[in-house]
């Protein structure tokens, strides 16, 4: 069928609103109109080919939609269904079979290999395949093609325009406070970097009963709204000395700490923060040619755990609806993130978030 798709053609280069073909539905496939997608900074990451998905390709991977048509196989949703799409995995490896599809062996081929795993692109221009299945979803077009595994279904009494970035963003921020570093009640948290994750990470934090909950950031702005997000404290790091401050408020050092910004520098500290028996959770995409230098003695005499950590260790099935019934009850308020943009304002809202003006902008496609 023919679509509209935002379509990445340089390295760096502007969204540029297409017509493009897309294919049926496979036998595993789910057909979704969009309604809205998130952008997120992996989609920028690509755009930069700081990832290895080829150009030209349709991004977007926090789309969220109404089903359209599904293939054969697909008992999980049916047409008129409402659902957000996460990232892809294969269902089979070993840690998929775990409960932890974040690390299928196959996330790098299903999520940034520009195809399906069979080579195949459910993409074409004038007869050219594009790079596509862009998380099992290229979702920064009028329809996408999802799967059976990465599509959650969603309640139908919550606007589909805040959605999407349930389906990334929101759930690594979360999901890495909630599922992985798992911090008891009462505890102390350090989180660095105040972007959509970071903010998700405070809200989660206050969920389960953080009750210091310090911001660190670079941008006095960002830190104020922290508050609103549920940081009891915060430090301007530019202007404050980190360490010193830090001592102020946690004079052994916090319980955990989470960085979201991936600068080497700032995970240093984010593990420096920590007090004996400290976990440090980290989530953002460092450039490759950068490399932390650590001080085993400092882990081993201090008795620190350092975690990589991918999509806050979310099964999506179970953890977004779980994130949609807190926001229900007003405990997960992440609608205070988003601002929307409709579909040819799409390199405005690029231009807004690298600015830092938009914490996480939404792209409005369809009606719901
Ligand atoms: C990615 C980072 C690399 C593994 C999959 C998820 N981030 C999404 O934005
Ligand atoms: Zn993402």
């Amino acid at each position: 069928m023919e679509i509209t798709a935002a379509i990445t053609k340089k390295k760096g280069g502007e969204f540029v609103l297409e017509k493009v073909e897309l294919d049926e539905p496979r036998s595993n496939e789910v057909l979704v109109k969009v309604v809205a997608t998130g952008m997120c900074h992996t989609d920028m990451a690509v755009r930069d080919q700081q990832m290895p998905t080829p150009l030209p390709v349709v991004l977007g991977h926090e789309g969220a939609g109404i089903v359209e048509a599904v293939g054969e196989d697909v008992t999980k949703v049916k047409p008129g269904d409402r659902v957000v799409m996460s990232f892809g995995s294969c269902g089979h490896c070993p840690n998929c079979q775990k409960g932890f599809p974040a690390y299928c062996y196959y996330i790098l081929p299903l999520n940034f290999g520009g195809s399906r795993l069979d080579g195949s692109h459910s993409l074409h221009q004038n007869g050219k395949a594009l790079s596509s299945n862009f998380f099992s979803q290229s979702s920064f077009g009028t329809y996408a093609l999802a799967t059976e595994r990465n599509v959650v279904k969603v309640p139908n009494d919550v606007p589909l325009e805040i959605l999407g970035p349930l389906g990334c963003g929101i759930q690594t921020g979360a999901g890495a406070v909630m599922n992985n570093l798992n911090p008891d009640a009462g505890s102390s948290i350090a989180i660095f970097g105040t972007g959509a994750v970071g903010l998700s990470a405070i809200m989660a934090a206050n969920v389960v009963g953080c009750t210091t909950i310090i911001a660190v950031d670079i941008n006095q702005e960002r830190l104020e709204f922290s508050k609103q997000c549920g940081a009891t404290h915060t430090i301007n790091s530019k202007d404050q000395d980190l360490g010193k401050t830090l001592a102020q408020i946690m004079e052994n050092g916090v319980e955990f700490a989470f960085d979201t910004t991936g600068n080497i520098q700032v995970i240093v500290s984010a593990l420096e923060s920590l007090a004996s028996k400290g976990v440090c959770g980290i989530v953002g995409v460092t450039p490759p040619d950068k490399f932390v230098q650590l001080d085993p003695n400092l882990l081993v005499g201090k008795g620190l755990t350092l975690r990589g950590i991918t999509e806050g260790d979310s099964i999506p099935d179970i953890f977004i609806p779980r994130l949609i019934a807190l926001y229900q009850q007003g405990k997960f308020p992440f609608d205070k993130l988003i601002k929307v943009y409709p579909f040819d304002q799409i390199n405005q809202a690029v231009e807004d978030s690298e600015k830092g003006v938009t914490v996480k902008p939404v792209i409005k496609i369809g009606d719901q």
